[in-house]
């Protein structure tokens, strides 16, 4: 007895040591936004929506993690404790109420105490309420178009030239050379950090998914449905993303790239997009009463049409 419970205790402590170092790598790696060479974990991300996935990620997991180390323990231990060299006869019993309620009733318990926060979380990822600007984001074969809503900016942003020759020369591109092959773009979507950012995203033809991981989402944008999401960037960066949805010939061609500012820098670069105001016009000539109203006149209308509509001096 006492040899078994030496061994029990063996096993016990392995099993934990090796869950711990498979563990180890992917808590360490947690801490980059980007992805890496043979990344096991999920990424933690650089927003709330992020970290609120990634906690979910790691509930799950280590909840798993337990449940593994207790079943296959257990599995081991029947295993060699109860082996036939040593003697063992198999009970006959086929039923047993109280373990039958008790492995359904524990699964309940563990999916509630789950299901409580990832609910939560997710009702809050859709929240867009409260957002201090919005970004209209439009998937177009094989680009994105990108407004920020009564700020009148907007642009395009596509593959980059660089990624683009690589790709047409059919050279094979190398990491070293080039770091972001495919992830570049021409225009990056420039965003303020620590402000809440609402999204509508659309499509003009076919449906393309705009995701760029360490923002923590993917939306579908599909042609002639607005969806919504929002983030609120915590850290300066630039943060790469693609297409999420197969839509064409060219679908791995259109990524994404969001960068990151200060709220100052975004300021300075807004306005630097913004169209030049018009050169303030010279002072017109008095207008005649007759062209007066003409002039106001939409101008698909004749003018005389519009006269009837003018007030006519003549009759007060
Ligand atoms: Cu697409």
């Amino acid at each position: 007895m006492m040899q078994a419970k030496g061994f029990f205790k063996r096993v016990t402590r392995s099993l934990g040591a090796a869950c711990a170092l498979s563990l180890a790598p992917a808590l360490a790696w947690a801490q980059s936004a980007d992805p890496k060479p043979w990344q096991l974990n999920m990424g933690k991300g650089v927003t709330t929506s992020a970290q609120h996935a990634y906690d979910a990620h790691m509930i799950a997991l280590y909840v798993c993690v337990v449940i593994g180390i207790i079943v296959f323990g257990a599995m081991a231990y029947a295993m060699f404790k109860f082996r036939k060299s040593k003697g063992a006869v198999a009970a006959q019993f086929s039923h047993n109420t109280t373990a039958e309620i008790i492995w359904t009733v524990i699964p309940i318990l563990i999916l509630v105490v789950m299901a409580w926060p990832a609910t939560a979380k997710l009702i809050a990822m859709y929240d867009t309420r409260d957002s201090e600007m919005t970004v209209k984001i439009t998937g177009v074969q094989w680009m994105w178009k990108y407004e920020y809503l009564g700020q009148d900016v907007q642009f395009t942003s596509r593959l980059d030239r660089e990624s683009d020759r690589i790709r047409q020369s059919k050279a094979k591109p190398s990491l070293e050379a080039n770091p972001h092959y495919l992830l570049d773009v021409d225009n990056q979507l420039v965003l303020p950090v620590n402000t809440k950012i609402r999204f509508v995203i659309t499509a003009d033809d076919v449906i393309h998914a705009w995701w760029v991981p360490a923002l923590g989402w993917k939306q579908d944008a599909i042609p002639g449905i607005i969806n919504e999401a929002w983030t609120d960037i915590q850290t300066p960066g630039i943060y790469r993303g693609q297409c999420a949805e197969l839509c064409g010939k060219d679908h791995g061609f259109m990524p994404i790239v969001v960068k990151a500012v200060s709220k100052e820098e975004f300021k300075t670069w807004l306005a630097s997009r913004k169209p030049a105001a018009p050169a303030p016009a010279a002072p017109a000539p008095a207008a005649t009463p007759a062209a007066a109203p003409a002039e106001a006149a939409p101008a698909a209308a004749p003018p005389v049409e519009a006269a009837p509509a003018a007030p006519e001096p003549a009759k007060v």
